[in-house]
């Protein structure tokens, strides 16, 4: 099964889309995506457009890296041939995609959770790298991953959207770094100050979006690992994601976890995907 099922060659193709083996419910997740987009729509009712005009898909299956940095290159191959690459995984892959785009990338992560520790151990967080060394690595993992990330690019160029899960740590880190955030209560009380921190952090650069599905409210998504009150919903992460004044330059769509007998999570997500392919450069 193919995403959309791209007829067009990886020439042809201005977005590639991939799958990155990391995650416990990758292979299910993936495959959802890979699915669900059959039954929907890509017109948009509210704006009278095909969300996908323009968008030339190709898929180029899964990864099979060796090492993080197989999946940094090959998202660096993506870039240099001027395509937008749209990484699928079951836990972030971006603290391996985002390097591809060099230092001046501004990042925006939708997620319930900031993913900032220092280290972290617990057998249901999916260490990144067990897939190609075998150990356990406290300081790369689903947890920690954007501090590391953070260690790479500057801090300020980072905003989370829509947190609502650290702790003291990591909120003391978030405010020495410089990292951005809008909570869901900020979304609520104050939309009109979210979208000028966004359009502030992103005018004329280039954004990479990560997604967690894990960002929408438990009730339209539960098909998610950890799933936290509070959450967006789709109108809001819509108006946020229209709020991008610069160009988007790549993404990705993680922690999905497809329940069986309950697809509302795997639409949403799809029609999210559908949202942010209408927005990125062509
Ligand atoms: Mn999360």
């Amino acid at each position: 099964m193919k995403f959309l099922n791209s007829p067009y060659s990886f020439k042809e193709a201005n977005v590639v889309f991939f799958g990155v083996p990391i995650g416990k419910r990758f292979a299910d997740a993936v495959g959802a995506l890979r699915q669900t987009p059959m039954y929907m729509e890509d017109f948009d009712l509210e704006s009278k457009k095909e969300l996908l005009e323009g968008v030339k898909v190709v898929d180029d299956g899964n990864l099979e890296p060796k090492s993080a940095k197989d999946i940094t290159t090959y998202t660096r191959s993506i870039v240099k041939s001027g395509k937008v690459p749209v990484a699928i995984a079951g836990d972030h892959p971006s603290l391996f995609t985002v390097p591809a785009f060099g230092k001046d990338i501004k990042v925006i992560s939708f997620d319930a959770h900031c993913d900032l520790k220092d280290e972290y151990e617990d057998d249901n967080i999916v260490d990144l790298s067990t897939l190609w060394n075998g150990k356990f690595d406290a300081r790369v993992n689903g947890a920690t991953w954007l501090k590391r990330l953070s260690e790479i690019i500057d801090p300020k160029n980072i905003l989370l959207i829509g947190v609502r899960s650290c702790d003291a740590k990591e909120l003391a880190f978030i405010e020495e770094s410089g990292i951005g955030y809008i909570t869901t209560k900020d979304i609520h009380e104050n939309k009109e100050e979210a979208i000028q921190k966004i359009q502030e952090l992103t005018k004329e650069s280039k954004v990479y979006i990560t997604l967690d599905v894990d960002v929408f409210d438990p009730s339209i998504a539960p098909g998610v690992h950890q799933p936290e009150p509070d959450g967006i919903y789709f109108a809001e992460f819509k108006k946020l994601m229209h709020a991008i004044s610069g160009s988007i330059v790549g993404f990705d769509v993680s922690c999905l976890k497809p329940i069986v007998g309950n697809r509302v999570t795997e639409f949403l997500t799809t029609r999210a995907l559908f949202e942010i392919l209408s927005l990125v450069k062509k």
